[in-house]
């Protein structure tokens, strides 16, 4: 875990555009990237916090485009927002806080660079799915994210990590880590490798459908992990998408299949007893429903005939990413015990055999909910 400095945070704290004294900050556990804390404020006697962000510039090698991102992604939806005269905005919408020289972030001498968020109060986010009405409001606060961005005008986003879901490239590169085995991992990971290679004929199949227009580029999340959503404390509504760092073209599937990745399991991401890690179909569905309330309007056909492939695809991809990150040393993932990763990396695979064994059932679900809008 990264450790707080308090002196550094005070220093970091004053570059941005913030009223009043630090009072104390602490350390937010929550992702495998960026370096998060909550610092509390004292403002003309009322307590204030906010949320400040060391990007990890090893993952984000250019965090101006991703600010950039940021910045134009959340100005348009707050007015969007506007626009439908929806209440509680920086509550709904993410806000970034300035620099004191009118920048969206902050370089330290260390070349490390801060950003500072308005803290939102009164929500709560999970690590795993508590109910189904957790898991409908998790696709409806992506759909409708996704839905608001579909006109964002300007030009094209940065892609801020290329080939993020490229799952060929995902492929290849676990296909390299093995055949390095920097670490002397392979014989103890054969089963996963194994799985791995097995899975091969479904690496291209979005890939082919993209390339071939069959599926258009969007604006998409592309890290809607169910965390990332912030529920209201008090009635369990979704306020706000978060993590905006990876928001830039690329294929609503991956984003709905994170969303089975993450919201259909009763299991975290690193459980250790994989007989609990499943596809819960009540939670599949209401997932789905949610994503469709708000999502089905722009969908084309095509994609969604691959709802439930896409969670098998992600869901995969992201256990090769795991698995790959095991085998080369744990540079790129946070880890918080031996054989983290590989841990993961795990839980991906048993849920890639849970959808298996479910994927017809899902993909028949959604097809009966698309008929009945029609
Ligand atoms: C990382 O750290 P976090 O939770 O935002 C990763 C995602 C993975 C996820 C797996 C930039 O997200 O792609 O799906 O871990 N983010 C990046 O839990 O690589
Ligand atoms: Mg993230």
């Amino acid at each position: 875990m990264p450790i707080y400095r308090e002196a550094q945070l005070q220093e970091i704290s004053r570059q941005f555009q913030i009223y009043g004294e630090i009072l104390h900050a602490e350390t937010c556990k929550i992702g495998h990237i960026n370096e998060t804390y909550s610092a509390t404020y004292d403002q003309g006697g009322t307590r204030v916090r906010y949320i400040h962000q060391k990007i990890n510039r090893s993952v984000f090698k250019n965090p101006a485009g991703v600010m950039e991102n940021v910045m134009r992604v959340t100005a348009h939806l707050r007015q969007k927002l506007q626009a439908l005269q929806v209440r509680d905005i920086t509550r709904r919408c993410l806000t970034i806080v300035p620099t004191r020289e009118g920048q969206s972030f902050y370089c330290d001498s260390a070349g490390e660079c801060w950003r500072t968020f308005v803290f939102i109060e009164g929500v709560q986010t999970f690590e795993s799915v508590q109910s189904p009405r957790q898991a409908f409001e998790a696709g409806k606060a992506f759909g409708f994210f996704q839905n608001l961005l579909v006109d964002l005008p300007g030009g094209r986003l940065a892609d801020t990590i290329p080939h993020f879901h490229h799952t060929r490239k995902r492929f290849q590169a676990l296909q390299q880590a093995v055949s390095k085995d920097h670490s002397n991992r392979a014989l103890s990971a054969k089963a996963e490798i194994d799985f791995a290679l097995r899975h091969e004929p479904i690496v291209d199949v979005l890939l082919n459908a993209l390339a071939g227009k069959k599926i258009p580029e969007r604006i998409t999340h592309n890290d809607t992990k169910f965390n990332n959503v912030m529920l209201d404390t008090v009635t369990g509504e979704a306020m706000c998408v978060v993590d905006l760092d990876t928001v830039m073209p690329g294929c609503v599937l991956y984003d709905f299949g994170d969303m089975v990745r993450t919201t259909t399991s009763p299991t975290l991401e690193d459980e250790l007893d994989l007989a609990k890690v499943r596809v819960q179909m009540a939670m599949f569905k209401k997932l789905a429903e949610g994503f469709l309330s708000t999502a089905a309007a722009f969908l084309t056909k095509a994609e969604k005939a691959h709802i439930a492939f896409a969670g098998k695809l992600i869901t995969f991809t992201i256990g090769l990413r795991f698995l790959t990150d095991h085998l080369a040393g744990d540079t790129y993932f946070r880890i918080h015990r031996p054989d983290h990763n590989l841990d993961r990396c795990r839980t991906q695979f048993k849920l890639v055999e849970s959808i298996e064994h479910q994927e017809e059932a899902m993909q028949s679900f959604v097809d009966k909910l698309d008929r009945r809008a029609a």
